[in-house]
């Protein structure tokens, strides 16, 4: 089984979701606060978003929908496979080991302009983040480091995307049953929300579990809607 989730799982734990009417880009130009060029011409302004989503994400508690999720996988071990578009930590806190942030986690720094490693920081403090890197000595003067996650137009981890892959592939010639279950996603963004097609391609049965009809509902088998938590508790027993 490989599940995709969005920020619709979240939703029920108190966090605001991206594109509803109470969305987190209220106040914000998306290309102000998530994208390279935004960093670059305001880095202050990103990093006070991006330490106000910190705060809020440590706020809140896994939902029960997470822990569904985490007790697939303990059931389903290397059968499974929970690949999330959330930076929050939330399915992580819920148990989930088998998880790949493909779009970054609130709660990693790296260096905007050179390769060092991305690094834990719980820091709600954003004024120690206006230095230098340490691995860009050639200048300390700019705000170098950045919130770990993927902004518009930036490439995903190549290595998550083969891992996905290699998972779908082997998971398709199983013989098993194989199931993809999006949840709580509005298939806006690319390539996460192309991914039902590939799954299906796999040899998957696809099914979206959402509050809202998708733009990209067209591309799944079964739309069980409703909200995550309540569609959840039931619907391993219906795949
Ligand atoms: C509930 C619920 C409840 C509520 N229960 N449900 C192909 C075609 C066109 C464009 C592109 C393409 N391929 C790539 C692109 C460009 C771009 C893109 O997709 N643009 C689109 C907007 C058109 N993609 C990229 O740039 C990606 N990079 C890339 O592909 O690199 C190569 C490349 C570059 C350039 C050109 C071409 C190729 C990177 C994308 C990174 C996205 N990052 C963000 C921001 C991170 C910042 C952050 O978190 O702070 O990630 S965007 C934002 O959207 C965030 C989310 O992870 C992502 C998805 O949102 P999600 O999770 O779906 O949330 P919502 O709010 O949209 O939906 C929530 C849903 O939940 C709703 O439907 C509710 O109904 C539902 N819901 N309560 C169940 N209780």
């Amino acid at each position: 089984m490989l599940v995709l989730t969005g920020a619709g799982i979240s939703a029920e734990s108190g966090l605001a979701t991206f594109r509803g009417t109470d969305g987190l880009w209220e106040g914000h130009h998306v290309e102000e606060v998530a994208s390279p060029e935004g960093f670059e011409a305001n880095p202050e302004l990103v990093w006070r978003f991006y330490i106000e989503r910190r705060r809020a994400a440590l706020k809140v508690e896994p939902n029960a929908a997470h822990r569904v999720l985490a007790g697939w996988e303990e059931m389903l071990g290397d059968r499974f496979l929970l690949v999330t578009q959330n930076v929050d930590g939330l399915h992580q806190r819920a148990g989930s080991q088998r998880a790949i942030e493909i779009h970054g986690s609130l709660f990693r720094t790296r260096c905007h302009y050179c390769d060092l490693p991305a690094f834990e920081d719980l820091s709600l403090e954003p004024q120690r983040l206006h230095h230098g890197c340490v691995g860009c000595r050639d200048d300390a003067q700019r705000i170098a480091l950045r919130p770990d996650i993927v902004w518009f137009g930036e490439m995903l981890d190549p290595a998550h995307l083969a891992q996905l892959e290699r998972f779908m592939v082997q998971a398709g010639a199983s013989g098993k049953p194989f199931h993809f279950v999006a949840i709580g996603t509005s298939g806006h963004v690319y390539p996460a929300a192309g991914l039902v097609v590939r799954a299906r391609q796999a040899g998957a049965q696809t099914h979206l579990v959402n509050l809202e009809v998708p733009t990209n509902l067209d591309t799944f088998e079964h739309f069980h809607q409703g909200e995550a938590t309540k569609v959840l508790s039931t619907l391993y027993s219906a795949c």
